[in-house]
C-alpha cells in the first residue's frame, strides 16, 4: 500500500529509501499511542531516559555525544547555483557538491534503524502564513522533539493532500562523526540534507533550517519576513495589547523576555504579558498596511542553565511535565538540574551531561569547575504550557507589531536603549548588530563578532540581498515599526552587569512603547534618540544614577573604532551592498565626528 496519498512525497521517500537503506518505514501520525510505542522503544535502547513520573510527569531525558552539542555553523552550508547568491557570510557548495558529498555519507546510514516520516507544519495548519515540510529521520529523539516544536501529523498530512507542495528534509545521524557532519541548504529545490549530527538546530529540521533559511529566501521572493525574532504582546489595564517583535543572537535573552513576569515595582500598574514566540517570527504586510506576525513554531527549546524560579518563573512553571531535558545533569531519583537553576543537585549519585559521577564543585586536572549541565543544554517543552502564552498563537494572521528590537551582548559601547530616526536608520541599525559568541554555536565563546539581526547563521541568500529587502519592506508599508536597539549586557570595570535584566526590562519596553505611540520626549542624539533618565519608571529599582549614567553613555571614541569595524564587515558584501546603508554609515560618522569635537562623553542634542 502507498505510504500517503501524495505521489510526489512517496516517490520521494523511496528515492532516499534506497540511499540510506532502513529496514523500515513508518509515518508519524501524531497520535499518543504511537508518541507512547516510540518513547519505549527509544528507552528500550537507553537513547531516552524516562524521568521521575511522579515529579515530572511526561517528561524524558537525553544525551547528545560529547562532540554534539551546539549548532555547527563551520558545517553549514547554502548550496545555490551561484556562490554569490549565498553571499560572504555564508558557507557555500555547489548543489552537485552538496548532494554528492552528502550523498556519499547518508549512502547506507540507516541500515538496521528506522525511518520515520514527520509530516509537519511550521504555523497554523491551513493559515496562508504556513509552510509544510516533511522530514525524514532516523532518531526518534528528533520525532519526540518535532512532535512537540511543530504541528505534525495527519492534520498536516490532510493539508498536504495530493499534490500540495512541501519542504524535503532528510536526516540522518549516521555516525555522529564530526568529519562526516554536514547540514546543506537547497534553496532553489527546497531541500534540505542533515547528516552526522544528533543535536538540536541541527536536526529539527523544522527550526533553523526551514523556518529560518529556506523561509528567509522564500520571504524575499514572497516578499514577506522570516526572523530570529521573539513576539511578545504587553496588556495595559485598559485591555490594550500592543506587540513587540525581537531579534537577539543565540543564547542571548530572547525565551527570557518572550516570558518575562512583570518586576514587583510596576505591578501596581497592572500589566500582563503575552508570550507568543520565543525564537522565530513569520511577518507579513497586511491589506491594513501594517506588519503583522506569528510564531511558526509550536514549542519552546530553550537554554536550561540560568533559568530559574527568580529570572524565569514562567520558564520554570512550563518545564514541569510533557518536556525533553537534553544535556542537564540527572539525579538519582529521577529529576533534572543545571547550573543557575532552582535548589540543589543531588549531593550523591549524580551524573552529569556526558553521564560521568558528578557533584558540584568539582574540579578538573587543571582546577577548573566541572560544569554538571552543559552550557548549551535546552529543554523542548510545548507552547501551551506557558503561563503566558497568548492564545493569538492560532490566529491565522498573528499580530500587529508596534516595535521591533534588536539587541545583543555588548560589555562594552551599545547603551542600554536607543531608538532609531526612521526605518532606513533602523534597518543600518540592525544590519551593523553585534555581539559576543555563545555556547549555542562553537567558537570561541565571548569574541564580539556582527550579526546582523540576529541572523548571520540564519540568512539563506546574500546578506546583502537581505538588507535590501529589508529596506523594501519599510517602503511597502503603511504603518512601519518603530525600530529600536537594547543592550542588557552593558558591564562595569568588574565585569559586573550594569543592569539587572529579565523582569526589569519591562521598564524599557515601557518606555519603547511610550515612543511608539508618541507619549514620550528623546534626547536626540548621535546614534538615535536616547531615553531621558527621569522617563524611565524606576520604582521599587534602587539602582544607582550613576549606573543609569553609564548604561546611557556613547563613548565617541568607542564609537570610532566600532565605525571602522563596520566599514570592514559592509566592505565584504562588495557593491551588492544597498547604497542606502553606506549612506546611513557616512550620516552616522558625520553625527559622531560633531559629537567627538565637544568634551562631554554625554550625548548632546544636536
Ligand atoms: P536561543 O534559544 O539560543 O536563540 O537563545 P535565547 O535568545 O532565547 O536566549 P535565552 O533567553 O535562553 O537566554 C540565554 C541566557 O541569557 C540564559 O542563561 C539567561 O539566563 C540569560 N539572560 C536572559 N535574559 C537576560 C537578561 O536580561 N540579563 C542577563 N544578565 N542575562 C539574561
Ligand atoms: C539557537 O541557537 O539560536 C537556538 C537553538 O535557538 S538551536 O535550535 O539549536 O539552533
Ligand atoms: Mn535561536
Amino acid at each position: 500500500m502507498a505510504l500517503t496519498e501524495n505521489q510526489l512525497l512517496n516517490k520521494w521517500v523511496e528515492d532516499m529509501a534506497r540511499m540510506c537503506r532502513p529496514e523500515d518505514i513508518v509515518l508519524i501520525n501524531g497520535s499518543e499511542e504511537q508518541k507512547k510505542k516510540l518513547t519505549e522503544e527509544a528507552c528500550a535502547t537507553g537513547e531516552i531516559i524516562q524521568l521521575n513520573q511522579e515529579l515530572l510527569p511526561g517528561c524524558l531525558y537525553h544525551r547528545t555525544a560529547a562532540n554534539d552539542v551546539a549548532r555547527v555553523e563551520h558545517l553549514t552550508f547554502i548550496c545555490t547555483k551561484l556562490k554569490d547568491d549565498a553571499g560572504p557570510s555564508n558557507n557555500w557548495m555547489s548543489p552537485e557538491e552538496g548532494y554528492r558529498r552528502a550523498g556519499e555519507i547518508f549512502q547506507g546510514s540507516m541500515k538496521g534503524r528506522k525511518m520515520y516520516v514527520i509530516p509537519f507544519s511550521m504555523g497554523p495548519v491551513g493559515s496562508p502564513f504556513s509552510k509544510i515540510g516533511v522530514e525524514l529521520t532516523d532518531s526518534i529523539y528528533v520525532v519526540l522533539n518535532m512532535l512537540i516544536m511543530t504541528r505534525a501529523g495527519r492534520e498536516v498530512m490532510e493539508a498536504l493532500g495530493a499534490g500540495g507542495e512541501f519542504t524535503r528534509c532528510l536526516h540522518s545521524q549516521a555516525d555522529l562523526d564530526e568529519n562526516r557532519r554536514l547540514i546543506l541548504h537547497f534553496p532553489e529545490d527546497n531541500t534540505i540534507w542533515s547528516v552526522g549530527s544528533g543535536y538540536g538546530g541541527n536536526v529539527l529540521l523544522g527550526k533553523k533550517c526551514l523556518a529560518l533559511r529556506i523561509a528567509s529566501y522564500l520571504a524575499r521572493k514572497e516578499m514577506w519576513l522570516a526572523e530570529h525574532m521573539l513576539i511578545l504582546g504587553i496588556e495595559d489595564p485598559t485591555g490594550r495589547i500592543d506587540y513587540i517583535a525581537a531579534a537577539f543572537p543565540s543564547a542571548c535573552g530572547k525565551t527570557n523576555l518572550a516570558m518575562m513576569i512583570p518586576p514587583e515595582g510596576l505591578k501596581a500598574k497592572g500589566y500582563r504579558i503575552w508570550t507568543v514566540g520565543d525564537d522565530i517570527a513569520w511577518m507579513r504586510i497586511d491589506t491594513d498596511g501594517k506588519l503583522w506576525a506569528i510564531n511558526p513554531e509550536y514549542g519552546f527549546f530553550g537554554v536550561a542553565p540560568g533559568t530559574n524560579s527568580k529570572t524565569n518563573p514562567s520558564a520554570v512553571a512550563t518545564v514541569k511535565k510533557n518536556t525533553i531535558f537534553t544535556n542537564v545533569v540527572l539525579n538519582p531519583d529521577g529529576t533534572v538540574w543545571w547550573e543557575d537553576g532552582d535548589g540543589e543537585p543531588a549531593s550523591e549519585g549524580a551524573l552529569d551531561w556526558q553521564g560521568r559521577p558528578w557533584k558540584p564543585g568539582m574540579k578538573d586536572e587543571k582546577g577548573n569547575t566541572i560544569k554538571g549541565a552543559h552550557p548549551n543544554s535546552r529543554f523542548t517543552a510545548p507552547f501551551v504550557q506557558c503561563p503566558s502564552h497568548s492564545f493569538r498563537i492560532e490566529h491565522h494572521h498573528g499580530v500587529n507589531i508596534s516595535a521591533i528590537v534588536f539587541g545583543g551582548r555588548r560589555a562594552h559601547l551599545a547603551p542600554l536603549v536607543y531608538q532609531a530616526y526612521d526605518w532606513s536608520h533602523g534597518v543600518y541599525i540592525g544590519a551593523t548588530m553585534a555581539s559576543e559568541r555563545t555556547a549555542a554555536q562553537y567558537g570561541k565563546q565571548g569574541e564580539v563578532r556582527r550579526d546582523p539581526m540576529a541572523m548571520l547563521p540564519f540568512c539563506g541568500y546574500n546578506m546583502a540581498d537581505y538588507f535590501e529587502h529589508w529596506l523594501r519592506m519599510g517602503v511597502r508599508m503603511r504603518w512601519q515599526p518603530q525600530i529600536f536597539h537594547v543592550n542588557w549586557f552593558r558591564q562595569d570595570q568588574n565585569n559586573g552587569y550594569l543592569w539587572p535584566g529579565f523582569g526589569e526590562n519591562l521598564r524599557i519596553l515601557e518606555w519603547i512603547l511610550a515612543r511608539c505611540r508618541g507619549e514620550v520626549d528623546a534626547r536626540k542624539t548621535a546614534i538615535g534618540f536616547v531615553p531621558k533618565l527621569e522617563d524611565i519608571d524606576m520604582t521599587g529599582l534602587h539602582l544607582p544614577k550613576e549606573n543609569m549614567e553609564r548604561l546611557l553613555e556613547i563613548d565617541p571614541k568607542a564609537w570610532e573604532v566600532e565605525m571602522a569595524d563596520i566599514a570592514e564587515f559592509f566592505k565584504k558584501f562588495g557593491n551588492r551592498l544597498p547604497l542606502e546603508l553606506w549612506a546611513q554609515h557616512e550620516d552616522l560618522k558625520r553625527r559622531l565626528e560633531e559629537l567627538g569635537s565637544g568634551s562631554a562623553l554625554q550625548p548632546q542634542p544636536f
